[in-house]
């Protein structure tokens, strides 16, 4: 199983890398680590094995993290019981593309975190709202998907280490916590 011993941390060059397509057929071992990735997910929402093996919670992670330079995301998402999304977001994302996305961007209220960066770091990420994403799973099927809000937001992330690119180096430098025009800010407390 993998655990925070196997998670790269920031300044271990595999995460500035760019990470290599993977080919089919797969070969054991990619779909042993994709397996065991969306396992780690699922544990490190398990709050007995969470705790018992002091796994940080994680909504996604990406094979760079733990430091195989190859294009392949895990990403679990809880069903919440907002009747917009009713069933849980659980997937293996094999050359996960973009392949078109909203002009209006959004964000998270109160910024990102990362697995691999053990420190806060504050600021706005902005991100594109909706976007329409194309993978593979495992069997090699070719997949369509269109997300939108916090499913966007940690596809978004994790396409973000394929590519070498950490949450941090979205966030305005010069003000952390300006907001481009017309973002939908996510989890902001609606004002009374
Ligand atoms: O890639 C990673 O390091 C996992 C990230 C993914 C992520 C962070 C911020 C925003 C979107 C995705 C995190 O560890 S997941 C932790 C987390 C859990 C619940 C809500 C937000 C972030
Ligand atoms: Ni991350």
């Amino acid at each position: 199983m993998i655990t925070m011993e196997d998670i790269i941390r920031e300044g271990h060059p595999t995460l500035r890398k760019q990470a290599e397509p993977i080919t089919f057929p797969l070969d054991n071992d990619t779909k042993e680590l994709a397996e065991d990735m969306l396992e780690f997910l699922i544990n490190s929402q398990t709050p007995e094995i969470a705790e018992k093996y002091e796994l940080r919670p994680g909504v996604g992670i990406a094979a760079p993290q733990v430091d195989v330079s190859k294009r392949l995301v895990a990403v679990h998402l809880p069903a919440t019981d907002s009747e917009d999304d009713p069933d849980e977001f659980s997937k293996i994302l094999i050359n996960p593309k973009i392949v078109s996305h909203s002009v209006q961007q959004t964000c998270l209220a109160d910024g990102e975190g990362c697995l691999s960066v053990d420190r806060d770091v504050p600021g706005y990420v902005p991100r594109h709202k909706r976007i329409t994403v194309e993978y593979y799973d495992l069997d090699g099927n070719k997949h369509k998907e269109r997300l939108r809000e916090f499913p966007a937001i940690v596809v978004q992330h994790e396409i973000d280490h394929l590519n070498g690119v950490m949450f941090y180096d979205r966030i305005d430098k010069d003000n952390p916590l300006a907001l481009p025009d017309g973002i939908d800010v996510l989890g902001a407390v609606e004002e009374e």
